[in-house]
């Protein structure tokens, strides 16, 4: 409660109201197939209602999550900015509560929509500061790593999740503009995943070829196992395919590299890529021989605190970086995991790792997965319920150090 007055002292008591009120709604989530369906049926002013009331409840969920954090973490100057500019957002959508759905109110709230989304353009960077700010001060340790992680994962679902839901409503409703006419908002119905791949293997190929000079080749198959001989289609969102896929890409190219070096790129062993659409799974296996690494090393690499780099070794030239120094394998496997997919990465010490992607094929079972703010999410985040009944020594966890991840090991 404390913590909680602190953080809105700005808010006035009507606030904290709202966002108690809109905090005890359960988010509703949408399927592919929901999300589509809104785009054809639906209308300016209907969706417009939706997504105002949506938009409310995802976030005073998430941010009612906030005030449950380490009061430590919440202090730090990264994350109360982050923790203003939610605020300010709600304050903002809070003065369409009341409103007719008329057009001159529409095109207000679409604009008030795209204010928002540039506001919150360097979320996950700015957290990724705050983190770092609280290691500086020292104040990380293993249990509050634990309810960190926890809340990072529902932070950024939750992200994902309210961008995806005003960039629908802009692509479809206003005035922005979609990639192709084809496309409802960001979804593809007849998304070609085969070219998904390849183009993100080029991207990261470029980013690959630009550091180290070399880059391993790749190996392609694809298997259409709903309908032999047909290129494999389904119905999702491109630009997540492609996040993740880039992803995967460099981490396998860089451990191809670094364990062969001195060799050339036509030398490389190759990044096979096996593409199997199943009837209800769509799996993506990436498969690389750059010598793998312990499997007690897998948590960090999906560790948020782990992750974050003290300098983010960007490139020069605004070159981006390779893979290693960011959030890219986090958040690529909370892009699978959003609409029920996954992403799962299982090294073979001394020889390679595979990495697999799972999608829901059919549109209907796609369907978000999202944070429910609550009594359960609440102790997650307060209490330490380190159970220790298995009878292992359990692993004595290194303190995320200061030098760059080192998902290598020899
Ligand atoms: C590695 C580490 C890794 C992470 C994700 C995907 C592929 C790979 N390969 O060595």
């Amino acid at each position: 409660m404390r913590i909680s007055r602190r953080l809105f002292s700005p808010f006035s008591s009507l606030l904290t109201h709202k966002l108690d009120y809109y905090a005890g709604i359960r988010p509703s989530s949408l399927s592919i197939q929901e999300y589509i369906d809104f785009g054809r049926r639906e209308t300016a002013k209907t969706s417009f209602v939706f997504v105002r009331n949506e938009l409310l409840v995802r976030l005073a969920n998430i941010m009612k999550e906030m005030t449950f954090l380490p009061p430590k973490l919440l202090n730090m100057p990264s994350v109360a900015q982050v923790n203003s500019w939610y605020c300010q957002s709600f304050e903002d959508l809070l003065k369409f509560e009341n409103s007719e759905a008329e057009f001159y109110m529409v095109s207000r709230f679409n604009e008030q929509l795209k204010v928002i989304l540039k506001r919150h353009n360097d979320v996950v960077r700015t957290m990724a500061a705050g983190l770092l700010e609280l290691r500086n001060a020292g104040g990380i340790d293993i249990s509050n790593e634990k309810a960190i992680q926890y809340f990072l994962d529902r932070f950024y679902t939750n992200r994902i999740s309210k961008r995806m839901l005003k960039n629908q409503h802009l692509l479809v409703f206003g005035s922005n503009v979609a990639e192709s006419p084809n496309h409802i908002g960001h979804i593809d119905p007849k998304c070609d995943v085969g070219s998904v791949i390849r183009q993100a293997f080029v991207e990261a190929q470029y980013v690959c070829d630009y550091h180290y000079k070399v880059c391993p080749p790749i190996e392609f198959q694809l298997v259409n196992k709903r309908k032999p001989n047909h290129p494999v289609t389904v119905v999702s969102v491109p630009s997540h395919l492609s996040h993740i896929m880039f992803e995967l890409f460099k981490n396998a190219m860089r451990a191809t590299v670094e364990y062969h070096p001195d060799w050339d790129s036509d030398e490389l062993p190759p990044v096979r890529v096996t593409v199997i659409c199943g009837k209800h799974d769509l799996t993506v296996q990436v498969s690389d021989r750059g010598g793998g690494f312990p499997r007690s090393h897998l948590d960090r690499i999906f560790n948020f605190m782990y992750s974050t780099a003290p300098t983010p070794l960007l490139h020069d030239n605004n070159q981006p970086a390779m893979a290693g120094y960011g959030y890219g394998l986090p958040l690529s496997r909370l892009y699978a995991r959003y609409f029920l997919g996954d992403l799962v990465v299982a090294p073979m010490e001394g020889y390679g790792t595979d990495a697999y992607v799972h999608l829901k094929a059919i549109p209907v079972e796609a369907s978000e997965v999202l944070p429910i703010y609550g009594e359960s999410s609440r102790l997650r985040l307060t209490e330490q319920v380190d159970t220790n009944d298995w009878s292992h020594h359990l692993p004595v966890l290194e303190q995320p150090s200061l030098k760059r991840p080192d998902l290598q090991c020899r």
